[in-house]
């Protein structure tokens, strides 16, 4: 198979889910740009392949936990999910590596991937849905992926400067500066959803 079709196969099982972003790379796109404790095993032209999403998952996972004692009784409801709906995507050979709990630097690699450019803040910003995603997984897959990717613009340059916004580093501050940003406003997350995300309370789902 080419990349090409293993990253339409991964897109359609994850996006059932509402992972809507799927974005391919080879394993030294990666790997070259990390400290050597955070490089991935495989060989250097094997296919990466970055899962992330957008607004568009959280209905998913808020009708899942409605649907399911189950996640109510975990402690991190949202990565457990995400460790549900994604787990099937791997296939016999290939390796999957959250980014909640395993050694995979996923800003580092929304950069290779061209997902993004890492903003003043520090967020990768997404050329339309901007700073407005979470980056969840990587699938390796032992297969050739894509030689030619685009060299990522390193940073943002924009007039109205999310660094500008300080403040104490709490939540409200990281929330600020997403807002500051001008890029992909209209994916802004719901205020459950942004509630949620900084603060892991699971009343907000109930
Ligand atoms: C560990 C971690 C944290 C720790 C970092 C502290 C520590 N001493 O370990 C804690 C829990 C504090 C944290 C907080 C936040 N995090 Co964090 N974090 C991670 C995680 C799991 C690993 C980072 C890492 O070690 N990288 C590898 C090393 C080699 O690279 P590094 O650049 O030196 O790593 C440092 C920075 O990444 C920094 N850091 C961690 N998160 C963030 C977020 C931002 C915006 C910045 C500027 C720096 C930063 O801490 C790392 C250790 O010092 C990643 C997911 C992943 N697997 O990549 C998410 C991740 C980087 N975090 C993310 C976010 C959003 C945040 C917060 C803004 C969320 C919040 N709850 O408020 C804050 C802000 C961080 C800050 N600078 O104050 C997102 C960024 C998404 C994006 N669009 O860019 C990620 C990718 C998670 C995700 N699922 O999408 N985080």
């Amino acid at each position: 198979m080419y990349w090409q079709d293993h990253l339409s196969r991964v897109a359609g099982i994850v996006g059932r889910y509402g992972f809507d972003i799927v974005a391919p790379c080879q394993l030294k796109h990666y790997n070259r740009e990390c400290p050597t404790d955070w490089q991935l095993d495989g060989k250097p032209q094997d296919l990466v392949l970055l899962i992330g999403n957008t607004k568009e998952m959280w209905p998913h996972f808020t009708d899942a936990y409605a649907n399911s004692g189950e996640l109510a009784r975990r402690s991190d409801p949202l990565d457990h999910w995400v460790e549900e709906a994604l787990g099937p995507c791997a296939r016999d050979g290939q390796r999957l590596y959250y980014g909640h709990r395993d050694q995979v630097d996923m800003r580092r690699l929304a950069t290779v991937t061209g997902v993004g450019r890492v903003g003043e803040a520090g967020l990768i910003v997404h050329p339309i849905f901007g700073p407005w995603l979470a980056l969840r997984a990587a699938l390796v897959v032992p297969e050739r992926g894509p030689s030619n990717v685009t060299k990522p613009d390193k940073s943002c340059v924009c007039e109205s400067g999310c660094q500008v916004v300080r403040g104490e580093n709490n939540w409200k501050l990281w929330l600020a500066r997403r807002d500051a940003c001008p890029v992909g406003r209209a994916h802004r997350y719901s205020e459950q959803q942004i509630k949620y995300h900084y603060t892991k309370d699971k009343n907000l789902l109930t």
